[in-house]
């Protein structure tokens, strides 16, 4: 019966002989075994069982300890905040405002630019050579299991899970992070705006040798075509064309009405059973000329489409793709089916703003009606709430029902007047029940808080420049990013946004931030401040350096910037973060700066991006797949996911990047949703 425990006492001696305060602790030890062995059976069961209540209750409590030590010192914070924010406008926010009130179409903001700085990064530096055009080698599907996967488990078969799962993570992460601890997020899984952010998969065992002929990419394919920067605007134009279309051809072989297509296993992926790149894709295929593509998809929309099903969506992604889709579809078509299905949907959206505090839910059931945040938490994230104006407004307006409208404008209005902001920039989560803020002291232009700054904006530009709290908050915000996000990096002098998390400064910058010198130059173009596009250009330089110093010459998910002053790379990448998701934001803001400036150096920073799509994204038998490491153009690994944004915006911006055609979409008239949707510019109203 003793045996077993003696066998363990008897270890604990054989550990340290020689040391003196080892010895004492043995006694110690010893004595306090020889008590626990003269307790009865059932009192020893009582104190364990005692030990094991305090245990589960603690690990229990711990979060919500932690989180109301942070609340206490969000709270030092908040009161600060308001007592600046009750101090009024900054002057030259003010001043600006009054410049732009009243004012018609200001002239265009165009070349008032600084020259851009031009670092040389690349001399003795990072810049390694450019790979080999090597093929997509594809590895066996893998399958992964997503713990809080949320919807119908029918419809959730893989892939794309948006912030709504995976949520328990993320939000672990983001506290994680505001703790200060060094992110270095080897095999964690964070997802964010639909696309999942995985761990490396390089360590998968390689491919085999039918899986490798599979994927090898076509003959004919861009890829074996050599990079000509010097090439003309319609073989530019037609290499997007070719690019959509063997994107296409793998959705429509393999994926056809499902969301998303895996193209190295020849599947679909299932997030909200809705036909997601089908209809991301429509004003594409319109843009693009490519009318026979364009029909089939109209006739599944027409047959096939229905929101009438028992599914959880996420506000959000459902409105900037499949609302947003079918809006800009109606108006670049005039098809009255296009505009039918954005009001039935826009109707089954409605119940997520049914919140004590009018902040939606980030999730909706649009056949039941019933709307919840998601499982291990009642906030929602900001970008999400304020990132459904411009569809919500515009529904109102062709529909003559004001009801889209006001749900959106409350959101707008609660955010506007909402303590907990720092010199314009705003926290990541906002609560439903009680509308406030949470997770304070951590600002980003990145995830989760980045299309908040570019709805402002465009909302204003939507609504004919006339509503001054949201010019306010724009101008407040650049103000902000400027003098607590922006810094250059020491050796090259590169201009980037960096995070603030309690006060301490992360050179740490998501591609998602490279939607901003876009939204800048947008900005100027519309009347803001000069200064405004001069950081544009410098930023613009960044991104592209994002790209251009990767062997692939495709960016990461996210750089850390190098902010000591010495020779070495201004560009950090960690292992965990060397993915590439095809995300559009730089193609992007290239469409905007050239534009507004005219300068070909951006249309040739989009044509290297297309060609590194073409060389180390493409697959064969169709569809382009995201890759899990853009420093390895030897085995880039595909991760057989190819995201409807692909083709909703990367392929449509580059195309417009290169278009001589400034009627097609014309950014006096139109707005983009965040989504690449173009939106018409409300006519102002009679004076
Ligand atoms: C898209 O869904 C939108 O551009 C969104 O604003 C950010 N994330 C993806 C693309 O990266």
């Amino acid at each position: 019966m003793y045996s077993p425990s003696r066998k363990d006492f008897i270890s604990l001696t054989l550990t340290d002989p020689h040391s003196h305060t080892y010895n004492n602790g043995k006694h110690r030890r010893q004595s306090c075994w020889r008590k626990w062995k003269q307790l009865s059976r059932l009192q020893r069961s009582l104190i364990l069982f005692l030990l094991a209540l305090l245990l589960i209750f603690g690990l229990l409590s711990y979060p919500s300890i932690t989180e109301q030590w942070r609340g206490w010192s969000d709270r030092d914070d908040w009161l600060e905040l308001n007592d600046r924010d009750i101090k009024g406008l900054p002057l030259d926010v003010q001043s600006i405002l009054d410049q732009v009130a009243g004012k018609a179409l200001p002239p265009v903001a165009g070349p008032h630019v600084l020259p851009a700085p031009h670092p040389d990064v690349g001399a003795g530096a990072v810049v390694e050579p450019r790979g080999p055009n090597v093929p997509i080698f594809p590895k066996p599907p893998t399958k992964k299991t997503f713990p809080n996967k949320r919807g119908p488990p029918s419809l959730h078969k893989d892939g794309n899970i948006s912030n709504t799962v995976g949520g328990e993570k993320q939000v672990q992460e983001v506290v994680r992070e505001e703790e200060g601890e060094e992110e270095d997020k080897e095999k964690k899984i964070v997802s964010w705006r639909g696309a999942m952010i995985e761990a490396d998969q390089a360590t998968e065992p390689p491919p085999s040798t039918n899986e490798k002929e599979a994927a090898a990419p076509p003959a004919d394919s861009a890829d074996t075509v050599l990079l000509e920067v010097s090439i003309g605007t319609e073989d530019r134009l037609e290499a997007v064309c070719d690019a959509f279309r063997h994107a296409w051809k793998g959705y429509k072989d393999y994926a056809w009405g499902h969301d998303e297509l895996k193209p190295i296993s020849r599947s679909f992926g299932e997030w909200f059973g809705l036909g997601l790149t089908l209809i991301d894709s429509l004003d594409t295929m319109w843009i693009l000329g490519l009318k026979e593509e364009f029909a089939e998809a109209k006739d599944w929309v027409e047959k096939e489409l229905s929101f009438d099903k028992n599914v959880d969506v996420n506000l959000f992604e459902t409105t900037i793709r499949v609302l947003g889709g079918l809006l800009s579809t109606y108006h670049l078509t005039g098809d009255q089916l296009f505009l039918e299905k954005a009001k039935d949907l826009g109707s089954r959206l409605m119940p997520a703003f049914k919140t004590p505090s009018k902040i939606p839910f980030s999730d909706v059931n649009i056949g039941k009606g019933t709307a919840h945040p998601p499982r291990w938490t009642s906030d929602s994230t900001l970008a999400e709430v304020t990132s459904v104006q411009l569809e919500f407004r515009e529904l109102s307006r062709l529909t003559q029902d004001p009801r889209y409208q006001e749900v959106v404008n409350e959101v707008m209005k609660l955010v506007h007047k909402l303590p907990g902001k720092q010199d314009g920039l705003v926290p990541m989560f906002i609560n439903t029940n009680s509308g406030q803020f949470t997770h304070k002291g951590v600002y980003t232009l990145g995830a989760r808080a980045d299309s908040y700054y570019e709805y402002l904006l465009k909302q204003w530009i939507q609504g004919g420049k006339t509503e001054d709290d949201l010019l306010e908050d724009y101008l407040q915000a650049v103000k902000g990013v400027k003098k607590h996000l922006v810094r250059q990096t020491g050796p090259s002098k590169l201009t980037f946004v960096g995070e603030l998390s309690h006060g301490r400064f992360n050179p740490k910058m998501d591609h998602l931030v490279c939607f901003l010198p876009g939204t800048l130059a947008l900005g100027a173009h519309n009347g803001l401040p000069g200064d405004h596009m001069d950081l544009a250009v410098q930023l613009m330089e960044t991104c592209h350096q994002m790209y251009k110093q990767m062997e692939t010459g495709l960016s990461p998910e996210i750089v850390h910037f190098n902010l000591q002053a010495s020779d070495g790379n201004d560009v950090v990448v960690k292992p965990a973060d060397r993915h590439n998701l095809l995300r559009p934001e730089t193609v992007e803001s290239l469409f905007y700066m050239y534009r507004f400036t005219k300068d070909p150096k951006y249309r040739d920073w989009g044509w290297e991006i297309l060609h590194s799509f073409n060389n180390y994204t493409k697959v064969a038998g169709g569809g382009y797949t995201s890759i899990n490491n853009v420093r390895d153009p030897v085995n880039p690994g595909p991760r057989d996911k190819m995201e409807s944004f692909f083709l909703g915006e990367t392929l449509k911006y580059l195309y417009l990047l290169f278009s001589d055609d400034m009627e097609l979409i014309n950014l006096d008239k139109y707005v983009f949703n965040t989504e690449a949707h173009a939106l018409p510019i409300w006519p102002s109203p009679p004076k």
